[in-house]
């Protein structure tokens, strides 16, 4: 059957302009078969157009809430797709149905794609009750391009993304592990053994699941970790898809800045907790005076990056670390980071993709966006350099370079990676003997505040350096100066959230009453 008949399966709904955007192609479940369908046919044409290499489709809406779903590209090392490619995702799904085919013609002879290539996609999906009707309407446009593809079912975006590089990487020198999911757990458990080789007790963590699929993938983990890991997961009824993300997850805890549903903790007892598709995750505890507090992305970049600073001067290769964050993160962590670690920061544009390529930059990469989505990437050279140290050094310099090795297998370089990340924290708190407190206590954050407000065209809102001024509307970057002067350590800026049609008001200050009146100044600027 050719691309045409097929498509008569997937009308595209009327009205509708489709945008592939820093999380895909995202929105209400009912409106995106089509779209689904037509991404079939762009991961069979990415591929050809990559001469055969694996592309991953992920089928998953993350931390929104049930009704939603999505569908995004995984490139062939694992990272996010190609960003020109952004843009052939869009055309063709907003190519009317009968000019699905012409269109499809259009972008082979654009990009020179050679069809006679077999196209090979792995797909996973989330728990989403939408899941398998998208996957089939996928599964619809791989067979109308003639394409080779292996459904995983139900995965993280993280296990995806690990399983697209293995493949690609299988029989290189750079092999990434066994392309499966039984293989994504042995390289973790083999790692996280290596990382903390003489526990006196297993690692403990009480984790919040969000009633998604993080909860059996992680138990499936726990399981080869016996005695090394003990986690207690709550709100794991990924069977379940209406209480996904509900009152519960790392989303949840880090706007509300309070408990997810569903948990009791102890005084000083870590609870962890992951988004809908495990590609995120917060950290809190309750003090003896049943306080709530947050550890979330930035303070994850601080513990992390002090462990790694530690071992990089202790294994004496001359190896660069930086950190990457964005205008989100508190300025504490910031200046903790400078100050303290002595470790350069490097603030980008909000979305990973940004913060990712910013990482790469160093020979260890660590970024972590506020809400809990980052990871660590150790570069090609430091790869080698660590792999090629002599046996014979010192026993100190010897167990940090060991250590580090360690990380670079348990931490999921391609991708941030709930499961991943909260292995790589435990493993760093266990070797400092610390619990929640101790890690909250490296620095205070800055009382903050994040609103958004619904404006009539986001698209006026314009910026430059890394999104923390505005150059439009005019006349406005000027105001905002203005007021923020007026609060104790003040800081705030404006920019257009890329998921949401509204503009979104980030400000700090000294206390919380000045960091809320400050945004309340700056929110009235926008009406
Ligand atoms: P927008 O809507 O552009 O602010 C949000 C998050 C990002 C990122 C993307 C998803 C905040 C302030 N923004 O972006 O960090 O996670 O969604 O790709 O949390
Ligand atoms: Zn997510």
């Amino acid at each position: 059957m050719s691309i045409d008949d097929f498509s008569k399966d997937h009308p595209k709904p009327d009205g509708i302009n489709f945008g592939y955007g820093t999380a895909g192609f995202r929105m209400k479940a009912t409106l995106l078969d089509s779209v689904a369908f037509r991404v079939g046919i762009l991961a069979a044409l990415r591929s050809q157009f990559k001469k055969g290499q694996t592309i991953g489709v992920m089928i998953t809406a993350s931390h929104n809430p049930p009704p939603d779903n999505g569908v995004k590209l995984v490139d062939p090392l694992g990272s996010m797709l190609e960003a020109s490619w952004e843009v052939y995702a869009a055309e063709l799904a907003n190519a009317p149905d009968n000019q699905l085919q012409a269109k499809v013609d259009s972008l082979v002879s654009k990009l020179n794609i050679d069809t006679s290539v077999r196209a090979h996609v792995v797909i996973g999906r989330d728990s989403r009750e939408s899941g398998p009707a998208l996957v089939a309407a996928l599964e619809d446009g791989l067979k109308a391009m003639n394409a080779n593809y292996n459904n995983y079912g139900l995965l993280t975006t993280p296990q995806l993304h690990y399983i697209t590089r293995a493949i690609n990487t299988k029989g290189t020198p750079d092999a990434y592990g066994a392309p499966t999911e039984e293989g994504y757990y042995e390289k973790l458990a083999n790692a996280l053994k290596k990382a903390v080789p003489d526990l006196d007790e297993p690692l403990k963590c009480v984790v919040d699941c969000a009633n998604g699929i993080g909860a059996p993938k992680l138990r499936a983990l726990a399981a080869m970790l016996d005695g090394t890991l003990s986690v207690t997961i709550v709100n794991d009824q990924y069977k379940e898809p209406p209480m996904l993300n509900m009152d519960c997850g790392a989303d949840y805890v880090k706007t509300n800045q309070r408990l997810p549903n569903g948990v009791t903790p102890e005084p000083y007892q870590l609870l962890a907790s992951f988004d809908g598709d495990a590609d995120r995750i917060v950290f809190s505890y309750v003090d003896d005076k049943k306080a709530f507090h947050l550890l979330d992305g930035d303070k994850i970049a601080t513990l992390v990056g002090m462990y790694i600073t530690e071992l990089s001067k202790e294994a004496d290769l001359d190896l660069s670390v930086g950190v990457v964050q964005t205008a989100y993160a508190n300025g504490s962590s910031t200046k903790y980071i400078v100050d303290n670690l002595k470790v350069p920061v490097v603030c980008t544009p909000t979305g990973v993709k940004h913060l990712h390529h910013a990482a790469e930059a160093f020979d260890i990469g660590i970024y972590f966006e506020a809400n809990g989505h980052g990871t660590v990437l150790f570069s090609p050279a430091a790869q080698i350099k660590l792999q090629t140290a002599p046996e014979d050094c010192g026993p100190v310099q010897r167990r940090a370079i060991d250590s580090l090795l360690a990380l670079s297998d348990l931490i999921n370089q391609t991708v941030g990676d709930a499961i991943s990340d909260l292995l790589l924290v435990l493993v760093v708190l266990a070797i400092n003997r610390w619990g929640p407190e101790e890690w909250d206590s490296a620095y205070k954050d800055l009382p903050n505040r994040l609103d958004k407000v619904v404006v009539k065209d986001r698209s006026l809102f314009k910026t430059t350096d890394a999104e923390r001024r505005l150059t439009s509307p005019p006349g406005l970057q000027d105001k905002i100066d203005e007021v923020v002067k007026m609060f104790n350590q003040g800081r705030s800026f404006v920019r257009a959230s890329g998921t949401e049609d509204a503009v979104r008001v980030y400000a700090e200050a000294a206390s919380k009453a000045e960091a809320d009146a400050l945004s309340g100044r700056v929110s009235q600027f926008l009406h």
